[in-house]
């Protein structure tokens, strides 16, 4: 290929700078490395419960079946929401996090880049230990928001509902960790000049997450907790013989789980809100208005969470209260869909893989937005809820909106991420079997829905009506797996064979694409200092940054090693429209900083192991439930003390080791 020719290919591991044996990745703290192994892992686990999707779906095709039975579709509902969830959306866009955060606020790493591996590793052991399940025929069947008290042992003898709650605790130490990780590094680690209002915003979208996750993970903690205790420790919080209120878990569950559906799509709102300004090349319109709209849905989505109960008859003027929430709430939701197609408007549009997922999210969110204002009235949620109605909305919203957004970002930071660019025709087929196998699934629910076709029923008899709309519904599914397939194809094939992509092959007005791809592990070779919101649209393109604010008058440029050597090289005002240009620049830009970070004195966190271990005691410490209820207490004894004498360990080993070597 003639870019290939004229580019040096490097090799993706390379520009690292560091080792790249299996021990360099058990062990390493670069947020770019932890944000790769939590794409890998969370890509896995969503064809894990894609796969779920797949046997409920084929269960589903004609009435009366018998694929499987009504015990494993219980679990396969759940494990299919809890990890769509927990493993696969909620991470995926931990790896974006990761990756993206320092880069675009112009910084070397996070603030505690040992417990963002912390957070990886007991991430991954969290969702193992969940699937584990399955190898004992006990997975999770209480459904993903797991109701007491029909998750309270007498319902739910058994070890399935011991996994659910004691992976979601570990899973929620993860997210936590995380989150104040993030947290920190949006407030302290900005590069000069990179004040709030002039963050990218993915990194604006992802700090409002952060907060989300801080204030609602700990209240689905405690639910999970006081379930633990009632579960092993014969207390009383959820049975409602001895005078517990039936709706308390309902009422913790849902002050997490409405947060949590925010936390789901705001991520994939950034990745749209960085996609749609490159492709129309036009700034975000109404940049502070998306600011104060996200932050508003964030507000908002923490005064609304009762509409999940209209039909346990909270009595009319909480209905009435939390339906008006939920009204209120879909306005700045609103505000930020029409800004999205006011970016559009009037731009020069490119409609690249990329673009047309975030176009789609932008379509799809909408129709799963509005049918969610539907059932904010309570007379007509009585009708939809449990149906398929229900089912319906809330896949327009996640895959719609979440997955969609996250398949565009994939597509537009796979090059900054591997050095490559994927495939634009097979990514083409792969969005267009996606949109079409996702609409052919998951539109006619609202019709079975209506029909009054229950959610989370394994058969259902011939002659309601119910049959040609599931078998639309399970031939989508088909469609929709092969779209997937496609997806792991070029995303594995073009690793290899894929276009050489240079610094910036779209244009894009961020400090992340100032950088080589993969960037060096170091980022940034002199940190950049920053005076617009557009720093690499004032170097390339200035007209199209001309009319958003700068802080010195007439100042177009950012002092950054990739102005001066464009400048120098006369590549000053190259359109960065076409990858082969972007290749050739992005040649310029490696030769001059191919240097590695003890070469340019820049001190670099040492690998380290410790994080791993501490999670591993975690594991083993939260395992050692399991055996109380097979009647094994000494063995449950041992390995409860065993795992967390192994965390307090290496977590003590861990915090008296200095993060870097002294200099
Ligand atoms: C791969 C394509 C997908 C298909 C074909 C699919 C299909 C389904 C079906 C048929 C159900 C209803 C099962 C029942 O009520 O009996 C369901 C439930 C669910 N799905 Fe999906 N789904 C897909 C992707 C996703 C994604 C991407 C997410 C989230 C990000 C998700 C989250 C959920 C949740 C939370 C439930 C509810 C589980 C419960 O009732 O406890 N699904 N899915
Ligand atoms: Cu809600």
């Amino acid at each position: 290929m003639a870019t290939t020719a004229t580019a040096p290919a490097f090799a993706p591991t390379e520009s690292y700078g560091g080792e790249s044996g299996l021990w360099s990745w058990l062990t390493t703290v670069d947020h770019k490395r932890i944000g790769t192994l939590y794409l890998f892992t969370s890509l896995f686990f969503f064809l894990v419960g894609g796969l779920e999707a797949g046997v409920i779906r084929a269960q589903l095709a004609g009435p009366n079946q018998h694929l499987v039975s009504a015990e494993t579709y219980n679990q396969l509902f759940t494990m299919h929401g809890t990890t769509m969830i927990f493993l696969a959306v909620m991470p995926l866009s931990a790896a974006f996090f990761n990756f993206l955060i320092p880069l675009q606020i112009g910084a070397r790493d996070v603030a505690f880049p040992r417990l963002n591996a912390f957070s990886y590793w007991v991430f991954l052991f969290g969702g193992l230990f969940m699937n584990a399940s399955w190898l004992i025929g006990a997975a999770p069947n209480g459904g993903w928001f797991g109701y007491a008290p029909l998750t309270t042992l007498p319902y739910s003898p058994g070890l399935n509902i011991d996994f659910w709650v004691i992976g979601l605790q570990i899973l929620g130490v993860s997210s936590l960790a995380a989150a104040f990780n993030f947290i920190t590094t949006i407030i302290n680690m900005r590069a000069p000049g990179m004040n709030l209002m002039r963050m990218p915003m993915f990194t604006w979208n992802a700090f409002v997450v952060q907060f989300l996750l801080v204030l609602a993970f700990p209240v689905i903690t405690i639910a999970l907790v006081f379930l633990q205790f009632d579960r092993f420790f014969g207390t009383n919080f959820y049975t409602v013989a001895a005078g517990a209120d039936p709706l308390l878990w309902q009422h913790l569950f849902w002050i997490f789980g409405h947060p949590e559906v925010y936390i789901l799509i705001l991520p994939a709102f950034g990745l749209v809100s960085e996609i749609l300004p490159t492709f129309s090349r036009k700034p975000i319109f109404g940049y502070p208005v998306m600011v104060y709209a996200t932050s508003l849905i964030a507000f908002l989505g923490f005064g609304v969470w009762a509409h999940h109960m209209f039909a346990v008859g909270m009595g009319p003027i909480a209905d009435s209260v939390f339906s008006l929430t939920t009204m209120l709430i879909a306005i700045p939701t609103g505000v930020k869909i029409f800004n999205w197609i006011f970016t559009m408007w009037g731009g020069s549009i490119r409609f690249t893989t990329a673009m047309k997922y975030a176009i789609a999210l932008v379509g799809l969110f909408t129709i799963g937005g509005i049918s969610g204002v539907m059932h904010s009235s309570p007379p007509a949620d009585l009708q939809q809820t449990d149906t398929y109605f229900i089912v319906a909305h809330f896949h327009y919203v996640l895959f719609g909106g979440s997955m969609m957004g996250i398949f565009g970002g994939i597509y537009y930071y796979y090059p900054k991420i591997t050095g490559r660019l994927m495939s634009e025709s097979l990514g083409s087929v792969n969005f267009w079997l996606t949109f079409v196998g996702m609409n052919l699934t998951f539109f006619p629910m609202h019709f079975s829905g209506l029909l009054g076709m229950p959610r989370r029923v394994y058969t259902y008899d011939a002659g309601q009506g119910w049959d040609t709309f599931n078998m639309m519904s399970t031939v989508g599914t088909g469609v929709l797996m092969l779209g997937v397939l496609v997806f792991v194809i070029n995303f594995l094939k073009s690793y290899r064979d894929g276009e050489v992509a240079g610094n910036d092959p779209w244009g894009a007005p961020s400090l992340e694409w100032s950088i080589p791809s993969p960037p060096p592990e170091y980022n940034f070779a002199r940190i950049p200092h920053v005076t617009s919101r557009y720093p690499l649209w004032d170097l390339k393109s200035p007209g199209l940054s001309a009319e958003v604010p700068h802080s010195e008058h007439g100042d177009r440029r950012i002092d950054v090693d990739v102005a001066r050597t464009h400048v120098a090289n006369g590549h000053g005002a190259w359109g960065g429209s076409e990858p082969k240009q972007a290749a050739e620049a992005g040649a310029h830009i490696e030769h001059s900083t191919g240097k590695t970070a003890l070469e340019l004195g820049i001190p670099m966190p040492n690998p380290t192991i410790k994080p791993l271990i501490c999670a591993l005691g975690m594991l083993v410490m939260f395992s050692g439930l399991l055996f109380i209820h097979k009647d094994r207490m000494p063995l449950a004894l041992a390995t409860m003390i065993g795992g967390a004498l192994l965390m307090v360990v290496s977590l003590y080993a861990w915090v008296l080791t200095p993060l870097e070597d002294p200099h």
